[in-house]
């Protein structure tokens, strides 16, 4: 009999976001959040990099936040799917505005702080342990008309309290939790990342690297919270991942390599080492950027690391010095790659390099030395329903299985991994595009891209897959 290299325990499941997937945008309480005034289609983009043309939703346009997939309302009906799946985890985001509808206030909202009561008890009795981001997108909207987003110092005790009210609330039910969603958007989707608003001609790398510098404080309070308030649980941070390879073997394309990386990493070396890292001085000093930190600021860094990193991995990214050859991006990267020659691509131009998975995870443990905890993986590709319902997709069942024959070899190269939770294992809004159609799921949701559909949930033919990889533990990925 073959032994699995997955170790025992590992922590196969999906991910979620509450944004992509709850709906009932104002229901129970919630507050407007940045994320609800995303529309699909062309404006989504420039919105999503701080070019925001209003701060409450306009006549005329969808959005797609607003319904989701109403997980909302059907959560129990999801869940049991998930459970039937033989799930061991489940990663949801809290909606930050569920609990403070503004984002401040003494008091939490009773009605959201139940739903993911109720939530969690609905994981739990199914064995499902819960694992939580706090900040995944989503900014209370009041919070940026008031303050102007992460840009004021202003949300650190603001998203402080928000951290200790769920961590305090939810101590026996969640013992793993996570800061910020892929805290490295922020630098390339500013809105998105940090509720960040720009005006003509500001330095906006300026506002970005202060708001960062906002988030890492905030990250490491909420790890202090987390540690005090619930001493057996785990807390990690979460990066956008995928190295970034040269061209060529030309030490200016190396370097840039390595500089690229560095942007990402950046956030990482922070909030697991605890300090700003050297490189980052002559970075601030090359762009005009004053970071204003506060007495103590760097203590609360030094002092609170946190235990796991967490990452999503879609793709590997290239990068040249060439100005010929950098004419060759690939489309729908938010991180600007150079069309890779050896690798393919998905059909919104997403990179697909599953041996870029083992090189990213070893890259991070050997940088950090810490569990990593793989908290999105997956492919999104459009999906035909036959005449009798079935979805043969078989494509998804294919990157998945070379994904995690790749973490496969990453765990017997020596790296330690907590688990994989890969996205979307329902079909979600996209967060890139606002779209139904890109879809992850093993669990198909009849939504189109202009919110029609009768939302029935259906297996996938990836369902029973992933059913079968969870059961044996990895071992067989046929
Ligand atoms: C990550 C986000 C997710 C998610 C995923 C897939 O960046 O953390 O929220 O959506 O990417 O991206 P998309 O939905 O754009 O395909």
């Amino acid at each position: 009999m073959s032994i699995s290299i997955f170790p025992k325990g590992f922590l196969w499941g999906g991910a979620l976001a509450a944004n992509q997937a709850e709906g009932a945008y104002l229901e129970g309480g919630k507050g407007l959040t940045t994320v609800d005034l995303l529309p699909t289609g062309v404006k989504r983009r420039d919105i999503m990099k701080g070019y925001v043309p209003s701060l409450t939703p306009l006549e005329g346009e969808f959005y797609p936040s607003h319904e989701a997939i109403d997980f909302y309302h059907r959560y129990k009906e999801d869940i049991a799917l998930f459970a039937e799946m033989g799930f061991k985890a489940l990663r949801i985001s809290i909606s930050w505005a569920r609990i403070f509808p503004s984002g401040e206030g003494a008091t939490p909202n009773e009605e959201g702080l139940q739903f993911y009561d109720q939530l969690f008890d609905e994981l739990l009795k199914y064995d499902i342990q819960p694992v939580v981001t706090l900040a995944h997108f989503d900014v209370p909207v009041n919070l940026v008309e008031k303050y102007g987003g992460w840009r004021s110092r202003k949300l650190v005790s603001l998203f402080e309290t928000y951290a200790q009210t769920v961590l305090a609330r939810y101590k026996d039910k969640v013992k793993y939790w996570m800061t910020f969603n892929e805290i490295n958007m922020l630098l390339h989707l500013p809105f998105l990342g940090a509720g960040l608003v720009f005006a003509e001609g500001e330095n906006q790398k300026q506002i970005q690297y202060q708001a960062a510098h906002h988030q890492l404080v905030a990250s490491a309070l909420a790890v202090k919270a987390c540690h005090e308030l619930i001493p057996d649980a785990k807390i990690g941070c979460m990066l956008a991942a995928g190295t970034f390879y040269p061209y060529t073997c030309n030490p200016d394309d190396v370097f840039q390599a390595m500089e690229k990386d560095r942007d990402s990493f950046f956030f990482i070396d922070v909030q697991s080492r605890g300090e700003y890292p050297a490189y980052s001085k002559r970075f601030f000093k090359t762009n005009n950027i004053t970071v204003e930190m506060e007495p103590g600021d760097k203590e609360i860094l030094k002092n609170h690391t946190v235990d796991y990193i967490g990452f999503s991995y879609y793709s590997s990214r290239t990068t040249s010095t060439d100005p010929e050859v950098i004419k060759n991006m690939t489309s729908g990267n938010v991180f600007g790659s150079i069309s890779n020659p050896y690798v393919g691509k998905s059909e919104w131009g997403w990179t697909i390099d599953p041996k870029g998975f083992r090189i990213t995870a070893n890259q991070l443990y050997d940088r950090y030395q810490k569990p990593l905890f793989v908290v999105e993986n997956g492919l999104g590709a459009i999906d035909e329903v036959t005449p009798e319902g079935e979805i043969y997709d078989d494509y998804r069942i294919d990157y998945l299985k070379q994904h995690l024959t790749e973490l496969g070899e990453a765990l017997e190269d020596g790296v330690e991994i907590i688990g994989y939770t890969s996205w979307g294992p329902i079909d979600i809004v996209s967060a890139s595009t606002g779209e139904m159609k890109k879809r992850y799921g093993y669990i198909y949701v009849d939504r189109d891209n202009e919110g029609n559909g009768t939302l029935v949930r259906r297996k996938k033919k990836s369902f029973r897959w992933y059913k079968q990889v969870i059961a044996k533990n990895g071992e067989d990925l046929e």
